[in-house]
């Protein structure tokens, strides 16, 4: 059965083209540094916001209109697979990303949960076959049940661990069976609301020996996908304890997980933390940690995760900058649209003008990253600017060779001390100057 009755395939037209159903400056064939724009960005969809999402929120109830909510129960999680797989070859997505809630319901015994979903797993095996698009991370929802109230890894309660550790047990081997490249960890209810209740060093221990089980038991089975875990600071908790990418970092070192882990970003969550979302790549880059992205954004004037379609060029350039300068750029990562429509889009073709919209934001980031990186704007720059660290005390610094004996003595002997201007306007104009020569089609 079709759902996308009006919809035909989307193609790439250029930016010059009015068709609302083009791609404007994704053209997935077109090669960026040897690479095609299909293998570099990993474009993935994300199954809750575009399938399961009902577009209700804190003061309204749902507003989608979904062709396939005319089925309940099983029969609407079939549905939904073959609604997803007709989008996805539509929008000629190479991936998709989804929770074990997400395509199949929960049953009233865990037993029943894990038999709806091998249903459903056997279907979506099944779409694979004749479809390109891959599963690039399977993940399960330790955090809308009631069960979970308390937490799932760290909660109080030893029953709930056991039971999310059971999700979890299923989700590596549903990961597993349908190929993912990678596998995430979301916590959220993985923090606390009140210390004034809370044992935090065993409900941190906990959550570490956790991921160490989770490890051993992929390793069991033989799933070899990337862990991931997705850093957030607040929101459903008051205080999550992968509050941003360093606290994650920390947290990871301290349980020696370190080599188990990468982190997947998302932008709305790196606001959320008070951080942007370059800062949050970066900090991940330069330690080996980058692993996926959660693509979308945060309304600037609203202080909660609105989880829209990333649209702001800027933010997809800066973040492009750092994923094109990863060693291995996503690896085994990619872009999932973790974003849904607003709740005034309702109807179901939003759903492609949404993808559409960050796809081509996310391909216009890459060709400008590029360029900035192929002009050498910004690395020439940088470098100039730590030029005192190249000779003399500098190096000294650097190669671990002086002491504050040293150093004082340095400081002692200096009549003068020259400081050079940062340049940010400068900077700024560039890259501005970039973008708009990207728009022009220079
Ligand atoms: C919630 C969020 C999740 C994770 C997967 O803020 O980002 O959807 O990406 O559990
Ligand atoms: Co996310």
């Amino acid at each position: 059965m079709a759902y996308f009755n009006n919809i035909s395939n989307i193609k790439f037209e250029g930016a010059s083209s009015t068709n609302p159903f083009a791609f404007k400056f994704y053209n997935p064939e077109e090669k960026i540094n040897g690479k095609t724009m299909e293998e570099i960005l990993r474009f993935g969809v994300a199954y809750w916001h575009t399938f399961t999402e009902d577009l209700s929120d804190p003061f309204g109830v749902g507003s989608a209109i979904r062709p396939w909510d005319k089925f309940q129960g099983m029969d609407l999680a079939k549905a939904r697979v073959e609604a997803a797989f007709e989008f996805f070859e539509k929008l000629n997505v190479p991936y998709f990303c989804f929770h074990d809630v997400d395509i199949a319901p929960e049953g009233s015994t865990l037993s029943e949960s894990n038999k709806n979903q091998d249903t459903i797993v056997a279907m979506i095996k099944e779409y694979m076959k004749d479809s390109k698009t891959k599963l690039l991370w399977n993940t399960v929802n330790n955090f809308t049940h009631p069960r979970f109230v308390h937490g799932a890894g760290s909660s109080n309660n030893a029953d709930v661990f056991a039971y999310a550790a059971a999700k979890v047990k299923k989700g590596l081997e549903v990961g597993k069976e349908l190929g993912a490249e990678s596998y995430v960890f979301w916590g959220g209810r993985e923090g606390y609301e009140t210390l004034l209740n809370t044992d935090m060093k065993l409900e941190m221990d906990n959550l570490g020996r956790f991921f160490h089980m989770a490890k051993d038991y992929a390793n069991e089975i033989g799933f070899d996908a990337q862990f991931l875990i997705e850093p957030k600071p607040k929101e459903p908790t008051t205080h999550q304890y992968d509050f941003d990418v360093a606290s994650g970092f920390a947290f990871l070192q301290n349980y020696d997980l370190q080599d188990v882990f990468k982190f997947n970003i998302e932008a709305n969550h790196a606001t959320l933390a008070g951080h942007t979302f370059e800062h949050e790549l970066r900090y991940a880059r330069i330690h080996g940690m980058l692993g996926s992205v959660d693509a979308n954004q945060g309304h600037p004037l609203l202080g909660w995760d609105t989880d829209e379609f990333p649209t702001d060029i800027y933010s997809t350039t800066l973040a492009m900058y750092e994923i094109l300068k990863n060693d291995g750029g996503l690896g085994r990562g990619g872009l999932n649209f973790d974003a849904k429509v607003r709740r005034g889009s309702f109807e179901p073709e939003d759903l492609f003008h949404a993808h559409i919209a960050g796809m081509d934001s996310f391909a216009v980031g890459l060709k400008v990253a590029q360029k900035l990186i192929d002009d050498n704007v910004l690395d020439g720059l940088v470098e100039d600017r730590y030029k005192s660290f190249e000779d003399g005390i500098g190096l000294d610094i650097v190669n671990g060779n002086t002491d504050f004996h040293k150093l004082e003595e340095h400081a002692l002997g200096l009549t003068e001390i020259k400081n050079e201007s940062g340049k940010l306007e400068r900077i700024k104009a560039s890259i501005n100057q970039y973008l708009l020569r990207a728009y022009a089609g220079e």
